[in-house]
């Protein structure tokens, strides 16, 4: 820890100018490419006077705190939420990481009692904040709106509590979620949790083979759904998908006996919905005949809260479930800080609920602040490139987080699409879900924040909870590209592939070497998987599967993924995932995927197919194997580009080289390396010769 801090400190030596202003001069594209990629971007004198965290020196004494005192730190942090019983006060926090020395388990405020829902609502209006908005919802089509207050909110999430207690669902039950960015997504997260179930949000983007899985899973018996929401211009039929989910997973022993579905009718009209009697009710019907108050099922701070699952190298995803106390405070407490937030913002995530940043930072992270929160049904370029700075403007957001990849494709358009709407209210911008190269940063920070704007690229993964590695806007200048310094009581280390600590500037794998509130206690039904994969590859370390460099001034620069997971657009996509919805075409007899870069996506989904003897490989052939995917994991998941292979480049003992396909995918056949290795090195040839069928 010691020396941890000694590293951490060196960036009090920070720079010449620290407080002055260097604001990137470049105004249009054109100039933000050649600017030089170390530039240091600093914070306004007038923004960091205000800022929660106003400079390095404040920054690095409440570090020291946090990786000196935990308990004291965080116990403090905790204690401004409501506690029907108050945790063990010796043992705030109770770790081992370290697989040689016994079962690797994290805990935090074990034994206190408490409930996120209640913290996120009653505790808000109980402070005189019920007319507050909560939420504000953005519909897909323009001028399609409503919003709901503190109070409103509260009413709402307890009629569904009642509704679910009445209908037998107790504390610990999961419940699985499969509903688009409708107002009644967060209500039910919060409704479950007001009543100790677990949730287990689904993507609204996922096939319905994948929410079968899921719901294989974890058994849930209720479903929350709603009939249809529109993509554009597009209905997508959700009830259809949680039907032939629901058959699948009855076909495997797992029955769900109620789907409660929403009528969402700006999609579709009620009549127009497949539907089963004894199975399938709408939530208009049943749910606002429940009183509007419910008695929250107080729960222990390491009961679970919900599961999320998430791509990991095999093909299986893996069930992430975190508790509710460390999460809580976790949650709330990043997103206070790497926002700057204050009670006068007006927030909006542009992620969905379905995955990990629409659970930390759409739902529980603002709402436990009492922050007004965006939330959008629809597509960003939806009816035009300039819809996410209407939205701005029509909420006078302040706050706007969103992913490098919408960042990268409203980029490519002309800035006319921003420039046209005024923008004053931002104060704050963020990225996730991948490293965001510095020219889409500078972009981000010139053209949308008008160089005006701190940016927060968080680093983290479902698995954290919350953010890792962020920026705290106003406290140090800013490295466009670079996550910068750790969050409170995280302390990152990079390693070599011996698992040795690397000081300095350096490169390797990124760990981390204690526990946080907010990270992940197991996979669901599968602690052994937990360990294997993130406890045992650097004993003595959480492992992140992240590549990641330091620099000179201590900062860090994530480089992306090192395992065999892709990261497309912002979403996790396992290899294997891909390569088994592929083989499971009649016409494929193997497959291999790896990533490649893509000017918008980040990377995209580069598949390798070796087709059943006889067959040959045609334009049909191709959609139809697309189509497999699309099936068996979702649309988001479907492979940018199909490469025949009559034969795949593979050692003697069989087993695929993928560094070879990389190669060939990214086109740079002049570094394929050595292939004396293969079993056949002709079959490169033969690849490279087919490249472009
Ligand atoms: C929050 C989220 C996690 C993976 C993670 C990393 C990548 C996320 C990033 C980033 C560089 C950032 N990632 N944020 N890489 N800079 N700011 O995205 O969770 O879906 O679990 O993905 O995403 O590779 O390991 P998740």
């Amino acid at each position: 820890t010691e020396d941890h801090l000694r590293h951490i400190e060196s960036l009090a030596t920070f720079p010449s100018g620290a407080g002055k202003i260097s604001h990137l001069r470049a105004t249009n594209l054109g100039e933000c490419l050649s600017s030089e990629e170390h530039d240091l971007v600093f914070p306004t004198p007038e923004f960091s006077d205000k800022a929660l965290v106003p400079s390095t020196e404040k920054y690095l004494e409440m570090y020291r705190r946090s990786v000196r005192d935990p308990a004291g730190f965080w116990g403090d942090i905790a204690a401004e939420f409501y506690w029907k019983e108050k945790w063990d006060c010796e043992k705030v926090c109770s770790e081992n990481l370290d697989v040689r020395k016994g079962t690797v388990e994290i805990e935090w405020f074990k034994g206190g009692k408490t409930n996120i829902c209640f913290n996120a609502l009653d505790r808000i209006v109980d402070n005189g904040d019920g007319d507050k908005v909560a939420l504000y919802w953005e519909g897909n089509v323009p001028g399609l709106d409503d919003k709901l207050t503190y109070k409103e909110l509260l009413d709402k999430v307890c009629q569904l509590s009642n509704y679910l207690k009445d209908v037998g669902v107790k504390k610990g039950d999961a419940v699985v979620i499969y509903l688009p960015m409708l107002a009644e997504l967060p209500i039910s997260m919060l409704a479950c949790a007001r009543i100790g179930a677990v949730h287990s949000v689904v993507f609204a983007g996922f096939s319905a083979e994948s929410l079968a899985q899921r719901i294989i899973d974890c058994k849930p018996n209720v479903v929350i759904t709603c009939n249809a929401v529109l993509r554009g211009d597009k209905p997508i039929l959700l009830k259809n998908i949680v039907d032939q989910a629901i058959t699948q997973s009855a076909d495997n022993g797992v029955s769900v006996d109620l789907c409660l579905t929403y009528e969402n009718q700006s999609a579709m009209k009620k009549e127009a919905t497949k539907w089963q009697a004894d199975r399938d009710i709408w939530w208009q019907d049943v749910v606002p005949k429940y009183p509007n108050t419910c008695l929250v099922e107080w729960v222990d701070a390491e009961d679970p809260l919900f599961l999320l699952y998430t791509s990991g190298s095999t093909g299986k995803p893996k069930g992430v479930l975190h508790t509710t106390g460390g999460y809580m405070v976790y949650a709330a407490t990043t997103f206070k800080y790497a926002f700057d937030y204050k009670p006068s913002d007006v927030y909006w995530c542009t992620a969905d609920c379905g995955w990990i940043t629409g659970h930390s930072y759409v739902s529980y992270g603002p709402l436990l602040n009492g922050a007004s929160v965006v939330i959008f049904e629809g597509a960003p370029n939806y009816p035009d490139s300039g819809r996410c700075w209407d939205i701005v403007d029509k909420y006078n957001v302040t706050i706007f987080y969103t992913a490098p990849t919408l960042v990268r494709s409203l980029m490519r358009e002309k800035n006319e699409y921003v420039t046209r709407y005024s923008r004053k209210s931002l104060r704050v911008l963020g990225s996730v879900g991948e490293p965001i190269n510095p020219s889409a940063w500078r972009w981000f920070y010139n053209i949308v924040g008008d160089s005006r704007c701190p940016i927060s690229d968080t680093w983290w993964q479902t698995e954290t909870g919350g953010f890792m590695i962020t920026p705290l806007p106003g406290s140090w200048p800013q490295k466009p590209g670079s996550a910068t310094f750790p969050f409170f009581g995280v302390q990152p280390v990079i390693v070599d592939e011996k698992g040795n600590e690397i000081e300095g500037e350096c490169s390797g794998y990124l760990c981390v070497k204690n526990s946080w509130p907010g990270a992940f206690r197991t996979l669901y039904g599968d602690h052994d998987r937990y360990e294997t994969t993130y406890f045992k590859p650097f004993p003595g370390y959480y492992f992140s599967g992240d590549g990641c460099s330091r620099d000179g001034d201590g900062y860090y620069w994530l480089t992306g993924r090192v395992d065999d997971v892709i990261n497309v657009s912002g979403h996790r996509i396992g290899t294997a995932e891909v390569e088994s919805a592929l083989v499971l075409h009649p016409q494929c007899v193997e497959a291999a995927v790896v990533g490649v870069e893509h000017e918008v996506k980040g990377q995209g989904i580069y598949a390798f197919v070796t087709l059943v003897d006889g067959v040959t490989y045609s334009e049909e052939l191709r959609k139809s194997l697309i189509l497999s995917v699309r099936n068996q994991i979702g649309a988001f998941a479907a492979p940018d580009k199909i490469h025949w292979a009559p034969g795949l480049p593979k050692t003697r003992s069989g087993k695929i080289m993928r560094r070879i396909l990389r190669k060939i995918a990214s086109r740079q056949l002049e570094e394929l390396g050595d292939i004396s290795t293969l079993a056949d090195p002709a079959v490169v040839d033969q690849l490279i010769a087919l490249s472009d069928c």
